[in-house]
């Protein structure tokens, strides 16, 4: 089944947004996989945004990243990857539609409340790192969205 790394960054952790963006999946019928609270190292944080390493913004955003704790979280179901972006909204709030998680809370690209995995490769590769010792696999004895 595709799988995503969805993480809720400092500032969702701090509006108390955790909950939200769970409820937000589940309904949609997505699986929970794993879930973990943690303050991640400026290293992790390297790795897991490694392809913007040369932006501007990159200092800004490693710091922003360090202010808090995040939430991790993997989810599983059908087209899981782009659904979940679609959920997520634009990179910028601004730009994302009413509905979205960012279209309902934030207007700022730099408090953005969340992350989610750009393609299946890199959602496993977000996986792999974030979740090192591995995401056991759990069948739901209900069906949901016909996803078993
Ligand atoms: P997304 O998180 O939507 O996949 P990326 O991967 O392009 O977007 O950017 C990762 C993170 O970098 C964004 N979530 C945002 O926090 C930050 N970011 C992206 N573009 C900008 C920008 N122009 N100015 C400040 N921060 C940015």
């Amino acid at each position: 089944m595709e799988r995503t790394y969805i993480m809720v960054k400092p500032d969702g952790v701090q509006r108390g947004l955790v909950g939200e963006i769970i409820k937000r999946f589940e309904q949609r019928g997505y699986q929970l996989m794993a879930l973990e609270l943690l303050h991640p190292t400026k290293e992790h944080l390297e790795e897991h945004y490694k392809d913007l390493a040369g932006k501007p913004f990159f200092p800004g955003l490693i710091e922003y990243m360090l202010s808090g704790p995040v939430v991790g979280m993997v989810w599983a179901g059908k087209e899981v990857v782009k659904i979940g972006r679609k959920m997520l909204g634009e990179t910028n709030p601004l730009a994302s539609l009413p509905g979205s998680i960012r279209g309902d809370f934030a207007i700022d690209v730099g408090r953005n409340i969340c992350h989610g995995s750009d393609a299946v490769e890199s959602a496993e590769r977000e996986i792999a790192l974030w979740f090192p010792r591995g995401v056991p696999e759990y069948k739901r004895d209900i069906s949901v969205h016909g996803l078993i």
